[in-house]
C-alpha cells in the first residue's frame, strides 16, 4: 500500500487561499493534530487504565462527566498553553472560557470545541470524535467574549477527528474540505483527500429516532416520507452511532441527512439538544465547503448568533437536497 506522503503542515503550507495567514493556520493546527494525537493514543488503551466510566460530577450542560470528556479538555488546556496565536479557549466541558493572557497579541484567535464527542459510546468501544472551530479575536478585545458571539460564518477554521478503525482528521480553513488518516508508526496525519464533495444527494439518515414523539408532527412527517418506500428517494436506511461528527463523516463521504430535532415543549418552543458554537456552526461550515447545507429546520445555522456560548438548537445537516426537503415539511414548524 502506498501513500503520497504529504503531511497536514506540508498541505497547509501550500494553500493559497485560506480565511487566516497560511502561518497562524499552520500554528493553530499543529496544536490541534498533537490534542487529537494524545487522544488517539489514550482511547486505544483507556479500558485498561481505568479511564473508562464517570468522574461524579456534572458539567454545565447538567450531564453527567466522563472521565475521559474531563482528560480531553485537559489535553487542549495543555496544548494552547504555549499555543500563540491562541489566547482563548470555550468548551463543552468548561462553563467560562479560558484565557492566556499572554498569548494576546493584535492578531489572536479563540479555539472553541467539543473534546470527547459523543460521550456515551467511550465505555463500549464506540465511535467518538473531537470537534473544534477557530474564530478571530477583535483586534482591541478585553476579557469579556461579546466579539466571539458572532454568527458562524465568523468562523475562520471548522473541523473534527473522527475516532474509528482510523482517526482521520476533516478540516476547513474557508478553502475546501480535506482530509487526512492518522499514520500511527509515523505520528503524522497524511493527505487522504482533498476538495472533498458531498453528494446533492444520498441514502442515508441519521437520528435518534426514540426522540419522535417529542418532535413537531413535520419532522416525524419528513421521516415517514423518506422511509415510505415507494421509489428509491423514499427508501433510505438508518444509520445513527451517537457521535455527531461520527455520524456527520458518513454523511460528507456519502450524502443524507443527520437531524436533531428540537423538542416542543408545552408553550409549542422548540429546544435542540445540539450546541451550536462547538458542535453544530462547525460542522456546518464544513457541510458548506463540501457543498452541502446545515440548517436549523428553518434557516442556516451559519447564521444564528448566539446568546450564550453554550446555546442549544435543532440541526438538519447533509447533502443539500435532503436539508431542502426536510425544510419544505416544516420540520421545526
Ligand atoms: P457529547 O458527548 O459531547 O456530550 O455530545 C453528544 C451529542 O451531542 C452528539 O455527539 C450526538 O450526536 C448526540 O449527543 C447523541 O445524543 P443522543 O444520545 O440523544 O442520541
Amino acid at each position: 500500500m502506498s501513500s503520497p506522503a504529504i503531511t497536514l503542515t506540508r498541505h497547509i503550507m501550500a494553500k493559497k487561499t485560506t480565511a487566516i495567514p497560511v502561518a497562524d493556520l499552520a500554528l493553530i493546527m499543529e496544536r490541534i493534530e498533537l490534542a487529537g494525537k494524545r487522544i488517539a493514543r489514550e482511547l486505544t488503551v483507556a479500558s485498561l487504565g481505568g479511564e473508562l466510566g464517570y468522574t461524579g460530577d456534572t458539567n454545565v450542560q447538567g450531564e453527567k462527566v466522563k472521565k475521559l470528556d474531563q482528560w480531553g479538555n485537559q489535553v487542549f488546556l495543555d496544548a494552547f498553553e504555549h499555543g500563540y496565536p491562541v489566547c482563548s479557549l470555550i468548551s463543552e466541558e468548561m462553563e467560562e472560557p479560558h484565557h492566556y493572557s499572554s498569548n494576546c497579541r493584535e492578531n489572536s484567535y479563540c479555539v472553541l470545541y467539543d473534546p470527547i464527542d459523543g460521550s456515551s459510546n467511550t465505555d463500549v468501544n464506540g465511535s467518538l470524535g473531537t470537534i473544534f472551530a477557530v474564530r478571530k479575536r477583535a483586534a482591541k478585545h478585553g476579557k469579556g467574549i461579546e466579539d466571539l458571539l458572532g454568527p458562524g460564518s465568523q468562523q475562520v477554521v471548522a473541523g473534527y477527528i473522527a475516532y474509528g478503525p482510523s482517526t482521520q482528521l476533516v478540516y476547513t480553513a474557508g478553502a475546501g474540505v480535506d482530509i487526512f488518516t492518522l499514520d500511527r508508526s509515523l505520528g503524522e496525519f497524511l493527505l487522504w483527500k482533498e476538495n472533498v464533495k458531498t453528494p446533492a444527494h444520498g441514502s442515508t439518515y441519521a437520528v435518534n429516532q426514540g426522540n419522535a414523539g417529542k418532535w413537531h408532527d413535520g419532522a416525524r412527517k419528513f421521516l415517514a416520507h423518506i422511509t415510505s418506500r415507494k421509489d428509491k428517494r423514499t427508501s433510505y436506511s438508518l444509520r445513527y452511532c451517537g457521535a455527531f461528527a461520527a455520524d456527520f463523516h458518513r454523511l460528507l463521504l456519502e450524502g443524507g441527512i443527520y437531524l436533531y430535532p428540537g423538542e416542543v415543549s408545552e408553550g409549542g418552543k422548540s429546544k435542540g439538544k445540539l450546541r451550536l458554537m462547538y458542535e453544530t456552526a462547525p460542522l456546518s461550515m464544513l457541510a458548506e465547503q463540501a457543498g452541502g447545507r446545515g440548517s436549523t429546520g428553518k434557516g442556516r445555522i451559519l447564521e444564528v448568533v448566539p446568546s450564550a456560548i453554550h446555546d442549544r438548537l435543532p440541526v438538519y445537516i447533509g447533502s443539500a437536497e435532503e436539508v431542502a426537503m426536510a425544510e419544505e415539511f416544516k420540520v421545526e414548524g
